[in-house]
């Protein structure tokens, strides 16, 4: 069973569907082994986005992600990393294919409601950033 980090994004929280959001990764073979709802810190979060430290959209990507709650996500299943990248969509919601969760709830590039881990090692060094090993459950 993979495991891969999700984070439902202020954005998407703000509109009210996480549930949406949940049933969609559950009514794609998802299961969710961890959740917790928090407002990331600016460490923390600048932590997480690392390898984006030089783009350009970095200072704006780190204020959005910090301006209100998220609900951040284990989710486990066979591939789980790539699974949740294809029901997610492309980073720009406008090129997101019909049905996937950017299609349907990004805003922007920047405000796409969701992020998913893009490999397994990824999904490893971002849970250990957010999930104590014991709160997440072996399903
Ligand atoms: P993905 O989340 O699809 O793997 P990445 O890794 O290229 O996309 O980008 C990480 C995050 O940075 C994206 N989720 C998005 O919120 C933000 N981002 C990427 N490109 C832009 C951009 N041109 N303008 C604003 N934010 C961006």
């Amino acid at each position: 069973m993979e495991k891969t980090f999700s984070i439902i994004k202020p954005n998407a929280v703000k509109k009210n569907v996480i549930g949406d959001i949940i049933e969609k990764f559950e009514t794609s073979g998802l299961t969710i082994a961890a959740a917790k709802m928090t407002i990331l810190s600016k460490d923390k979060c600048e932590l997480f986005y690392a390898e984006h430290k030089e783009r350009p959209f970095f200072g704006e990507l780190v204020s959005f992600m910090t301006s209100g709650p998220v609900m951040l996500l284990c989710l486990a299943g066979e591939n789980a990393v790539l699974k949740n990248r294809e029901i997610m969509g492309a980073t720009d919601p406008k090129k997101a294919a019909p049905g996937t969760i950017r299609a349907k709830h990004g805003d922007s590039m920047g405000e796409n409601a969701v992020h998913g881990s893009d490999s397994p090692a990824s999904a490893t060094r971002e849970l250990a950033i957010f999930f104590d090993q014991h709160e997440i459950c072996n399903l």
